[in-house]
């Protein structure tokens, strides 16, 4: 069974004010869908909805030791098996398994140890520059949640991310590692981290970098001074859509 427009996935993403997808997370989903070239159409949830929505469609929570959140998206439901999975990592070994052509490799010692150096090197620095600014591009009724649940867990205004020049002190701090991480991308010739095809690691990096320039440009732009993030991001636009 497909739907009406014969899609074969439903995707669950997170809505924003500009309409498109800006969940890092669910960039992983729909880079490897588009990859895949699976069809599919998306179906964006306020932040406040997407327990109620999921939970709904008689999806069992996440494990409160696997998850901050009982639902999270993505989610797809695989229309012609009638499945629903949630939770990116799930998500990525049902459509390989599902897929198989063309393949992805999800998990290579290589691209998890150059993520992982990604994530260490920039993750600090996203943190204090996107999380305050995502208010920016929700809806009135998801920055209401947003702003109780994320400064619930941070225990402070979300403005203090970027009082006293804390955001300038981060970029500051992290540049040398930054700079090596961006150098270790540029370490092999190949288009892509793994060699000539995108693989996970590729797709977990552009995601993030997708997601920071959709809720602000100036911070797309700073990470696109590093050669490393340019040669990642420019080699996976054309899975973008
Ligand atoms: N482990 C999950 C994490 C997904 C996640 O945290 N998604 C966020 C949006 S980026 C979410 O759905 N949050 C629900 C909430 O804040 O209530 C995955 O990899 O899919």
């Amino acid at each position: 069974m497909t739907d009406s427009t014969m899609n074969e996935i439903v995707l669950y993403d997170l809505a924003c004010t500009k309409n498109v997808c800006f969940s890092p997370i669910v960039w992983r989903t729909r880079l490897m869908l588009n990859y895949k070239r699976i069809s599919y159409r998306t179906v964006f949830l306020e932040l406040p909805d997407i327990a109620p929505t999921l939970s709904k469609l008689g999806i069992a929570p996440h494990a409160s030791s696997a998850s901050k959140y009982e639902y999270t998206v993505p989610t797809i439901h695989h229309l012609s098996t009638n499945t629903y999975i949630m939770d990116s990592d799930a998500i990525a070994s049902f459509l390989n398994a599902t897929y198989p052509d063309p393949e992805l490799i999800i998990k290579s010692e290589l691209g998890n140890d150059i993520a992982t150096r990604v994530r260490r090197a920039f993750g600090p620095a996203f943190i204090i520059s996107v999380t305050p600014r995502e208010m920016g591009i929700l809806s009135p009724y998801a920055q209401e949640y947003f702003r109780r649940t994320r400064e619930g867990e941070l225990g402070h205004p979300l403005e203090d991310m970027l009082s006293d020049n804390k955001e300038e002190e981060v970029w500051e701090r992290q540049a040398m590692e930054m700079e090596t991480a961006s150098k270790l991308l540029l370490k092999d010739q190949n288009q892509f981290i793994l060699g000539a095809q995108p693989s996970y690691a590729d797709f977990f990096i552009t995601g993030s970098l997708q997601s920071a320039r959709t809720v602000d440009e100036e911070i797309f732009e700073r990470c696109m001074k590093y050669a490393g993030l340019q040669k990642v991001y420019n080699s996976c636009v054309p899975y973008m859509k």
